[in-house]
């Protein structure tokens, strides 16, 4: 007779005790085991793909001799593996990191396709505990991971929450005063003149007004590289794309006070009102108030290269995003926010394309562009931390000698060609670049292929500081 068929009543003491033991810590192990909600944003083309993407492979080929000297949980020999998991949200988006990784580690690699819409993806890691309770309690601790990819752009919406219709309005049109926008909002403005904004709704004409403001939009992205675009979600629709919730534009004050309900201006302030409500608030309600940690990607050194009008704006536009963690305590989006982050983490993308005497300076000037939004959040009480790396190294710093001095030069393949070069990519700036840097036309900065891997199965991608990151953002929870 084995001991599970014996009546519970005459089993001998010492098994009864066992099983109770055992499910008690059984009990008390998952209840340690823990989840971390990692918010990945950043601005169209800043790099999350490609740095979940790299993240998740990272994890899922760590081992002690596997180049992550700083992720203390790996290179102290603990960390017993990962694997992909069901994801936890059904309504969610899968972040498929399948067919990411699969042109990164091809043979003739590409990057992954664009994509712009929130998506997520579960890990389990598993390690060996180092807390006493937790050590004789189990062998192996589970830490859930939880990755959400979103665009920054939607962030951008946060502010609306806050504006009347009228009062939004007014802030795009006095934008629209200054040139790229003048002369991009001309189509679009000349329109709205011929408009009677009190005549009664015409879904045709409400049509026609946001379709030429969202191509106004897509033109401010597509021909200047500006990100400072409001609603984020005609430029980036996710799921809401053609309806009526986007379909809307700013529009001038009427001139015969209020026009009432079921006229142009009228409809047009209530859509406003239902994007505030229905999409806006319902994103941070569902997603943004769950994360527990956010990491934001910034990729500075294509905002070097687009030039002084094009840094400004995404400077603008970051701020505009980082405003997201600095709410007084008196907001209501404070409490929907802060109650969470524990963790903010600030990173310059794409390190890579510069070489490694650069890095540094790249480091101060992420600095310098984040430093009101991360003191805010030091005194919110909340961990913050900037780097500048790259999730997946294109090129090799080659030291040289030109012209009786030593430079240090990248080597790597440009995009779009398929040899490599090796060029000298110049010099970041500490600080904010003066006018005479502008004048130099100093900043042109390449973008690369990725690199061609040997055996991406056997060897993690190359990177630059991820282990950092990795450490920073998970490594108290990894002990
Ligand atoms: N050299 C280099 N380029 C990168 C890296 N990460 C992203 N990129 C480049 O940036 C582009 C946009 O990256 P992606 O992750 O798709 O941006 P997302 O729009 O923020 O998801 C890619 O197609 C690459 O050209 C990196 O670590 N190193
Ligand atoms: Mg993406």
């Amino acid at each position: 007779m084995n001991a599970a068929s014996v009546p519970f009543s005459l089993r001998p003491l010492g098994t009864m005790w066992n099983n109770t033991q055992r499910s008690v810590t059984e009990w008390m192990r998952l209840a340690m085991d823990q989840t971390v909600r990692l918010a990945v944003t950043g601005l169209n083309q800043s790099g999350k793909t490609v740095f979940i993407t790299a993240l998740v492979h990272q994890l899922l080929h760590a081992r002690q001799d596997s180049g992550l000297p700083f992720f203390d949980c790996v290179s102290t020999n603990r960390f017993a593996g990962s694997k992909v998991m069901v994801q936890p949200d059904v309504d969610v988006s899968a972040f498929r990191y399948d067919q990411f990784i699969r042109p990164l580690t091809a043979r003739h690699p590409t990057w992954p396709n664009r994509t712009e819409e929130l998506s997520e993806i579960r890990l389990a890691l598993r390690f060996q505990p180092t807390g006493l309770i937790h050590r004789q309690l189990s062998n192996v601790g589970t830490l859930y991971l939880d990755i959400i990819d979103y665009p920054g752009e939607w962030l951008l919406d946060l502010p609306m929450l806050e504006l009347s219709f009228a009062t939004w309005s007014e802030q795009i049109f006095r934008a629209c005063t200054e040139e790229p926008r003048r002369t991009l909002s001309s189509e679009w403005q000349a329109y709205l003149h011929t408009l009677d904004l009190s005549a009664a709704t015409d879904e045709g004409v409400l049509r026609q007004a946001s379709a030429l403001y969202t191509q106004f939009l897509l033109r401010c992205k597509a021909e200047h590289g500006l990100t400072l675009l409001q609603p984020g979600r005609f430029t980036v629709p996710g799921e809401w794309k053609e309806t009526p919730l986007l379909t809307f534009c700013p529009l001038p004050a009427p001139t015969t006070g209020d026009p009432g309900g079921d006229t142009l201006h009228g409809t047009m302030a209530q859509r406003f009102e239902a994007y505030k409500e229905k999409v806006v608030h319902r994103f941070y309600k569902d997603h943004f108030s769950r994360f527990d940690r956010q990491i934001v990607l910034i990729d500075l050194l294509k905002a070097l290269s687009g030039g002084p009008d094009n840094f400004a704006d995404t400077r603008v536009a970051l701020e505009s995003i980082l405003r997201n963690f600095r709410y007084g305590s008196s907001s209501a989006l404070n409490r929907l926010f802060w109650p969470k982050i524990d963790k903010l983490l600030f990173v310059a993308t794409k390190v890579d394309h510069v070489a490694a005497n650069q890095h540094s300076n790249l480091e101060r000037l992420l600095n310098r562009i984040v430093s009101q939004p991360a003191n805010e959040a030091i005194f919110q009480g909340v961990e913050v931390k900037t780097m500048a790396l790259s999730a997946l190294t294109c090129t090799r710093t080659v030291v040289r000698d030109h012209d009786g001095r030593r430079l240090s030069f990248v080597q790597g393949i440009p995009k779009g060609r398929n040899r490599e070069i090796l060029l000298f990519p110049g010099e970041i700036p500490e600080s904010l670049p003066r006018p005479e840097d502008w004048d130099a036309n100093r900043f042109n900065f390449l973008e690369f292929e990725p690199p061609r891997l040997v055996d991406p199965e056997a060897a993690p991608l190359p990177h630059i500081r991820m282990d950092q990151a990795l450490q920073f953002l998970l490594g108290d929870k990894l002990t």
